[in-house]
């Protein structure tokens, strides 16, 4: 978006909200006027096209009630929201709809990285900023997006595996004695490849068995399934990592089944579960009662930060090409009151 065309939408702008207070200044709005003002108003707002991914998770609903309780006409907005239902094909639909709309801004949440850059290219021709939210996109030309707001998932994975490898040495067990199974995310979704690569990196610096990689899909079905699978195949398993919450509920459903139990306690042949989000209030209660030993926190809370972003391009201003949201790491037990990451100290929230 070239700033003229900001100028001359600002200008519009100004114009419309005179006209609205001449309208209520001379109260002399009988109902046609106060139509005009109704119609003023409304073509006032900023609109926005929403492409979300899905409704897979806890997380994804708590970022889409994020979105839409800031883009509202209260707000300024006018928000255009449509759900891929896991699908790139309707996701790259949607914004081809929301560029024939004409809407002033595309909000992007990408169910995977790749594939984006033809239909990115026809939103920068016509002229549309696009902010990407949650997950990244990997394209041929930074340029084709305004800036992206959400988290870095690899850090997540390396907070998760940190904690892991310090609670297990305050506990005295040895690396050789950690036999872990991954249960990734949607594959090819930067949460997955950040959060897979920072327990790998772990496992392999701190010699740890990493049995096998297998995706969960982000949904507590799809980790009920592969967790009893994996039961089946492996009679070691005493570390199961969950890349969102979901799959860890239905990963505890499977290892319960089993008649085997969720717990800290390695030496007593409890499998201990990490998982990551910490937004639905069953998995929190399950770090409460030792069930999942760690959560790394993934903030869905995001709707806020892209508003600030738009406000800041409306004004002409530059926005940060990526900014990343604050997150926490969940515990029940003190152990780890605090990890390390390259430098950076994270503390631990102890959950009552
Ligand atoms: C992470 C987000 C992930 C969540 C999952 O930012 O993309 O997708 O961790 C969600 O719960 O499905
Ligand atoms: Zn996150």
């Amino acid at each position: 978006m070239t700033t003229c065309k900001t100028q001359e939408r600002f200008t519009v702008r100004i114009i419309l909200f005179l006209l609205v207070l001449l309208c209520i200044v001379t109260g002399g709005c009988g109902g046609k006027a106060s139509d005009q003002e109704e119609t003023a108003e409304e073509d006032s707002r900023i609109k926005v096209g929403f492409s979300q991914l899905g409704a897979e998770s806890d997380w994804r609903s708590a970022n889409t009630a994020s979105m839409k309780e800031t883009f509202t006409p209260a707000n300024g907005y006018e928000l255009i929201f449509e759900d891929g239902q896991q699908k790139q094909a309707n996701q790259i639909k949607a914004i081809r709809t929301f560029i024939q709309r004409e809407v002033e801004y595309i909000v992007l949440a990408p169910v995977t990285e790749t594939g984006w850059d033809t239909v990115l290219q026809e939103a920068k021709d016509a002229r549309i900023p696009v902010i990407i939210m949650d997950r990244k996109v990997d394209v041929q030309d930074d340029s084709l997006f305004t800036c992206r707001v959400g988290s870095d998932f690899e850090l997540e994975g390396r907070k998760a595996a940190e904690w892991l490898r310090s609670y297990t040495e305050a506990k005295g067990i040895g690396p050789e004695d950690l036999h872990i199974v991954n249960i990734q995310g949607t594959i090819g979704a930067s949460a997955q490849i950040g959060r897979t690569k920072g327990l790998a990196d772990a496992a392999k610096q701190n010699g740890w068995d990493l049995l096998a990689e297998v995706t969960g899909d982000f949904t507590q079905a799809k980790g009920r399934e592969v967790m009893a699978s994996l039961l089946r195949q492996y009679e070691n398993i005493n570390v199961v990592y969950c890349e969102n919450d979901n799959e860890a509920l239905g990963a505890i459903e499977a290892i319960e089944a089993a008649g085997k139990t969720p717990g800290l306690d390695l030496t007593a042949g409890e499998i201990m579960i990490i998982s990551f989000d910490g937004v639905n209030e069953a998995a929190l209660d399950c770090v409460r009662q030792g069930k999942i030993a760690c959560i790394a926190q993934c903030n869905p809370e995001q709707g806020a930060l892209v508003s600030d972003i738009i406000h800041t391009l409306e004004q002409g201003g530059t926005p940060e090409k990526i900014s990343y949201t604050e997150e926490e790491i969940f515990a029940v037990d003190d152990t780890v009151k605090e990890i390390e990451i390259m430098g950076t100290v994270y503390p631990v929230t102890i959950l009552d």
